[in-house]
């Protein structure tokens, strides 16, 4: 099987490869009467995507949105919105030499041991390119979230290789290519990635999240938990080795009268939570974090085996990111957007209440 769709009441689905001509999306179940525009998707679509900075992949997509249907007059209908994006920089030529090659650490190889037939150009289906639509059709949500309820969702770069960072200045996470509300700091990450593209080497990173005003009550036990639709949305996000909701695995280490969120005088104390308490939300911010891989397209020679299963070296050549993890963070807000809405769509459908 194949499994393309995601969400109950707002559903989205992707469609579309790297080298393909077209990649799209259609999100059904979007209420209707929200004005929107292809430039204020834009403006999101341009916050991911790839030859922004000399830190990320070279391709350089328009990534101009077609609003194909479910908006009439500039304004939601409450019928299906499909949004398409033409590949208009895409280099097949680029991977001609890897064609029959098995990049160690790719999905090259799980796909091509499931389909046994795979589109090599890109990576196919399996190229972050997908992640383009996610996008989109988050900056429906994103907008919807927050003229209905508030809502706004933040995240940022928190660990580039071995560097920590803290949450800075959050409002200036969009000043750098890095999503650092650490501004100074913007200096030292520059050169650190100039001696990793250098290297021809990649790095993992860490995407914290944040999302503020959600009400109380959000998520469906006990297969349907906020935290478990949340995680599930963050690692099927290309490269995602790991989910952690509040205090994750820190609270390994934490006792219970340390972990509790203690409630005085009507206010939580604290947020271990992250939010979310037996998979509904509490009304607190729901925090997550994220981590990314290092990618595996590298310059860097490696062993692997080729489509007849021969001992080979593989050098990936072409236009790479050494960290996928940066431009991850546009994406990470994106299906935190489009979980809520959803899990706020499936609680009214429900209770009968909007929790406002
Ligand atoms: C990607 C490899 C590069 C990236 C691409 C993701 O593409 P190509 O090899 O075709 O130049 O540019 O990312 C995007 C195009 C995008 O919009 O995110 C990969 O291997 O996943």
């Amino acid at each position: 099987m194949s499994h393309n769709t995601f969400g109950k009441n707002l559903r989205f689905t992707s469609f579309g490869e790297s080298h393909g001509s077209t990649i799209g999306c259609v999100l059904d179940g979007f209420p209707p009467g929200m004005a929107i525009t292809p430039e204020e998707i834009k403006q999101q679509l341009i916050r991911r995507a790839t030859g922004q900075s000399r830190h990320t992949s070279q391709r350089k997509e328009q990534d101009d949105v077609q609003i194909v249907s479910g908006v009439f007059e500039g304004v939601t209908t409450g019928h299906p919105i499909a949004l398409i994006i033409e590949n208009t920089d895409a280099r097949s030529k680029d991977y001609t030499a890897i064609a029959k090659q098995i990049r160690p650490g790719h999905a090259d190889f799980s796909y091509w041991k499931k389909y046994g037939v795979r589109d090599y150009r890109g990576g196919g289906r399996s190229s972050a390119r997908e992640t383009t639509m996610r996008v989109a059709a988050g900056a429906l949500a994103r907008k919807w979230l927050l003229e209905n309820y508030r809502i706004t969702i933040t995240a940022w770069l928190a660990q580039l290789g071995d560097i920590k960072l803290a949450p800075g200045d959050l409002s200036r996470i969009d000043e750098s290519p890095f999503f650092t509300g650490e501004i100074d700091r913007v200096p030292e990450l520059d050169q650190y990635m100039d001696a990793l593209r250098k290297s021809g080497d990649s790095v993992g990173a860490r995407i914290n999240a944040c999302a503020s005003h959600v009400p109380a009550g959000l998520g469906e036990p006990v297969y349907g938990k906020l935290d478990a639709e949340l995680a599930l949305a963050m690692m099927s996000i290309n490269a995602t080795k790991g989910v952690e909701i509040g205090a994750g695995f820190e609270s390994v280490n934490q006792n219970g009268s340390v972990h509790r969120d203690e409630i005085i005088a009507g206010e939580f104390a604290s947020n271990h939570a992250g939010g979310i308490l037996a998979g509904v939300s509490t009304g607190q911010d729901i925090t997550l974090s994220v981590a990314f891989k290092p990618t595996s397209s590298l310059r860097i020679p490696g062993q692997s085996i080729d489509t007849e299963g021969r001992a080979i070296e593989v050098v990936t050549k072409g236009r790479h990111d050494p960290c996928v993890g940066i431009r991850a963070t546009p994406i990470v807000e994106a299906m935190m957007a489009l979980v809520i809405m959803d899990h706020i769509m499936r609680h009214q459908a429900q209770t009968g209440s909007s929790n406002k």
